[in-house]
């Protein structure tokens, strides 16, 4: 039996896995060879399943629970994309703020599918302004029981991979990494960027030759974890919006830019929010990763008179108080001048993280 290569790439909100998942699953069909992609989050309508749609790949969701509290739901998304796309490889993103993979996943996964699975080391993404600040011994901005989950995501990786590596300087980067070796001499370290393809080949050659994935376990607090999910207001909605000959680019823009400061003027720490407005076959994503000056507008839905929104939020607050900065923002944005329809809005806290499997041991591969 053909063996299905599965890569995980994981790492805090925002750091840039989804970007970079598109971008790998792009040079790999390039070259001749079928991928399929699977997302995970708490709730459904997800931003990063809408976006990957919209390029010929075939997309699974496990959506209201993560990987490591659904390990079926993961099992029969890769029976999906191995039976729908004939996949030889298969890249997935677990939810933003869960640790322990190593234990949770891919021990079990190498005990129970070494027959069928070939899965590559575990990759785990850092923004680099974040690892920056850890690094230093700081929180990157969030709660000191989220920093504790981004550090233990460092921890149990088999691949660090610093990603926006065009935001630094090279001489930056050049630190940055020395010291993340030093603070995790186990662990490979490699940079890249999806913007200047930096690293990405390099990458690549590393989780499609190598079978030694979780070399490592770490040990998880799970108390101190599941307060770091806890303190999220986690916010994913589906709108339909029409309006006479609308600006949607600018009516996306404004959103999220007052979505922006309505959370900076609360001091209410961001992880990500991010949008993908579609407008037949134009489409335009927002992403907000920390405060209003790390807004990023791609693409545009142009003019028109009927669109849909998707919005997902994760943001250092209680999901009423959410929901109800969400909701008025929205409102003031349709000026009175456009129409819109929830079509569905789910708010949620995180609940405490309860495995299906959490393995103590390294399984060997055989
Ligand atoms: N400058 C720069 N920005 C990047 C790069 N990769 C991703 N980004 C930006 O980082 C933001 C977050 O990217 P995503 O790929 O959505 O991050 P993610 O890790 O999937 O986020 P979650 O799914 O919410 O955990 C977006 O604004 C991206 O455009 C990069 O290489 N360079
Ligand atoms: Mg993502």
């Amino acid at each position: 039996m053909k063996k299905t290569r599965l890569i995980l790439v994981g790492g805090f909100l925002g750091a840039g896995k989804t970007t970079m998942l598109w971008e790998a699953a792009r040079r790999i069909m390039n070259k001749g060879q079928r991928v399929g992609l699977i997302t995970n989050d708490q709730a459904p309508d997800l931003v990063d399943t809408a976006i990957l749609l919209r390029n010929e790949v075939k997309v699974a969701e496990v959506s209201g629970s993560c990987f490591c509290c659904n390990f079926k739901g993961l099992i029969s998304a890769m029976q999906q994309v191995r039976d729908e796309a004939n996949a030889d490889i298969i890249i997935a993103e677990p939810v933003g703020s869960c640790t322990d993979l190593s234990a949770t996943i891919v021990q079990p996964l190498k005990e129970n599918m070494g027959r069928e699975l070939l899965v590559s080391p575990l990759s785990v993404m850092a923004d680099p302004a974040h690892l920056t600040d850890i690094m230093n011994g700081g929180t990157a901005g969030l709660h000191p029981s989220a920093a504790y989950i981004f550090r233990k995501q460092l921890e149990e990786s088999d691949i660090i991979l610093i990603s926006k590596a065009d935001l630094l300087k090279t001489d930056d980067l050049v630190l940055l990494k020395e010291k993340v070796k030093l603070n995790f001499p186990d662990a490979e370290v490699m940079t890249v960027s999806a913007i200047t393809g930096e690293g990405i080949e390099e990458w690549l050659k590393e989780v499609m030759n190598r079978i030694d994935a979780g070399q490592r376990l770490a040990s998880v607090d799970y108390d101190i974890y599941a307060e770091g999910e806890a303190v999220l207001g986690w916010l994913n909605s589906n709108i339909e919006l029409s309006g006479e000959q609308t600006d949607w680019d600018a009516f996306a823009r404004d959103l999220l830019h007052d979505l922006s400061q309505q959370f900076d003027s609360r001091k209410a720490s961001v992880g990500h929010v991010k949008i993908i407005l579609e407008a037949g076959d134009n489409y335009l994503t927002g992403n907000l990763t920390g405060k209003s000056d790390t807004l990023n507008f791609r693409g545009s839905a142009r003019t028109g008179n009927h669109a849909r929104l998707t919005l997902n939020a994760r943001v250092e607050m209680s999901p009423e108080a959410l929901e109800q900065i969400v909701r008025e923002t929205l409102g003031v944005n349709a000026k009175g001048e456009l129409k819109l329809k929830i079509v569905s809005l789910r708010c949620l806290s995180p609940g405490r993280p309860n495995p299906t499997y959490r393995f103590d041991r390294i399984v060997s591969i055989g």
